[in-house]
C-alpha cells in the first residue's frame, strides 16, 4: 500500500501525555509530529481531528534530524526508518518513549492544509488497527464514511469516550463534488445507508464507493486546485505537501513486518 505520512506537529499535549515526556526528558525545542497514513492526501483542507486507538501502543522515535520526533506505532516507525529520506540515517529509529493511545487524547496538533488553522485535537476512534499504516488517522469526515460515524458517536456521547465536546469539530467543509453524491459524500452515504455507528459493518461498503466515486467522478470545490479532477489534484497535493516538508511518501512493505530482535 502506497501512503502518504502527514505530519502533525504538536501544539499542546494532553496532561497525561506532557506528564510522561516531561519524565522522558526531550529536549526543550523538540518538534514531535503525529504522522497519519493517508491514501487521500487531495482530501486534507477537511481535516477536524486526528484519530488513535485508545488501547493501541504507540512510540515516540527521533529521526535524528532537527530535533524532529514521530509518533506512531513502533512497526511502522521500523518500516520507515528502513525508508531513505526520513531518519537521519538508515535503519536507525531510536525510541524515546512509549505511549497507549489514551495517553494523548487532547493533545492539540497542527494539522496541514486544514481550515482549522488554529489546529486541531487528537481523538479516539476504536476501529483503528494496529497492524495497518500508522496507527494514527487523519479525520476528513465529508469524504471518509468511517471518519463521519466516527464524529457523530464522539459528539454525542463525549462522556463515554472521555473527551470535551468542544474538541469535536462537527461543521464540515465540502472538498470534491461528485455527480451522484453531492459535495459531502460520506454524510450522504452514511444517512442512505442508514448507517447508524461507527461500528457499522456497512462501513466498508461505503468506504469503498467512497474511494470509487470520489476518485473517478470527483471534482475539487475546494482549494487550490478548485475545477480539477481529483485524479489531477491527487498526485497536486501529495507533490505539495512533500515539497513543503508536511509529508513523505511511505510504501507499507506486504504482509511483511520487518522486525529486530533489541
Ligand atoms: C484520510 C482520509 C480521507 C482517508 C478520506 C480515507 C478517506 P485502506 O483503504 O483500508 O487502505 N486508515 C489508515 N490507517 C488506518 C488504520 N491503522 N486503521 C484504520 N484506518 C486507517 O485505508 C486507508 C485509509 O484508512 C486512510 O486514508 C486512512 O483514512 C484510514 F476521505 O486518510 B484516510 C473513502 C475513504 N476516504
Amino acid at each position: 500500500q502506497e501512503y502518504t505520512a502527514i505530519k502533525l506537529r504538536v501544539l499542546t499535549w494532553s496532561d497525561a501525555a506532557r506528564a510522561k515526556i516531561q519524565a522522558a526528558n526531550l529536549p526543550a525545542d523538540a518538534q514531535v509530529y503525529f504522522v497519519a497514513a493517508t491514501l487521500r492526501p487531495e482530501t486534507m483542507y477537511g481535516q477536524t481531528c486526528c484519530f488513535v486507538g485508545p488501547k493501541v501502543k504507540y512510540t515516540i522515535v527521533s529521526t535524528a534530524k532537527d530535533n524532529e520526533y514521530l509518533f506512531l506505532t513502533g512497526r511502522a516507525a521500523r518500516n520507515i526508518a528502513y525508508q531513505p529520506g526520513t531518519f537521519a540515517e538508515w535503519g536507525q529509529c531510536v525510541n524515546v518513549l512509549d505511549l497507549d493511545g489514551a495517553d494523548v487524547i487532547g493533545t492539540k496538533v497542527d494539522a496541514p492544509l486544514s481550515v482549522h488553522k488554529d489546529g486541531v485535537y487528537i481523538l479516539p476512534m476504536e476501529t483503528v488497527k494496529e497492524t495497518k499504516g500508522t496507527g494514527v488517522v487523519t479525520c476528513v469526515p465529508s469524504d471518509s464514511p468511517d471518519d463521519y460515524a466516527t464524529t457523530i458517536d464522539l459528539s454525542n456521547k463525549p462522556d463515554y469516550y472521555k473527551i470535551k465536546k468542544e474538541w469535536v469539530i462537527t461543521d464540515i467543509l465540502p472538498i470534491i463534488q461528485t455527480p451522484t453524491y453531492g459535495n459531502l459524500i460520506a454524510p450522504t452515504l452514511v444517512t442512505q445507508m442508514k448507517i447508524v455507528s461507527s461500528k457499522d459493518p456497512k462501513l466498508a461498503e461505503a468506504k469503498e464507493i467512497a474511494y470509487k466515486d470520489g476518485f473517478y467522478q470527483g471534482t475539487m470545490v475546494y482549494g487550490e486546485f478548485t475545477g480539477r479532477s481529483v485524479q489531477e489534484a491527487k498526485g497536486l497535493l501529495q507533490k505539495h505537501l512533500v515539497d513543503s516538508g508536511n509529508a513523505f511518501h511511505y510504501a507499507e512493505p506486504d504482509g511483511v513486518v520487518i522486525s529486530r530482535s533489541n
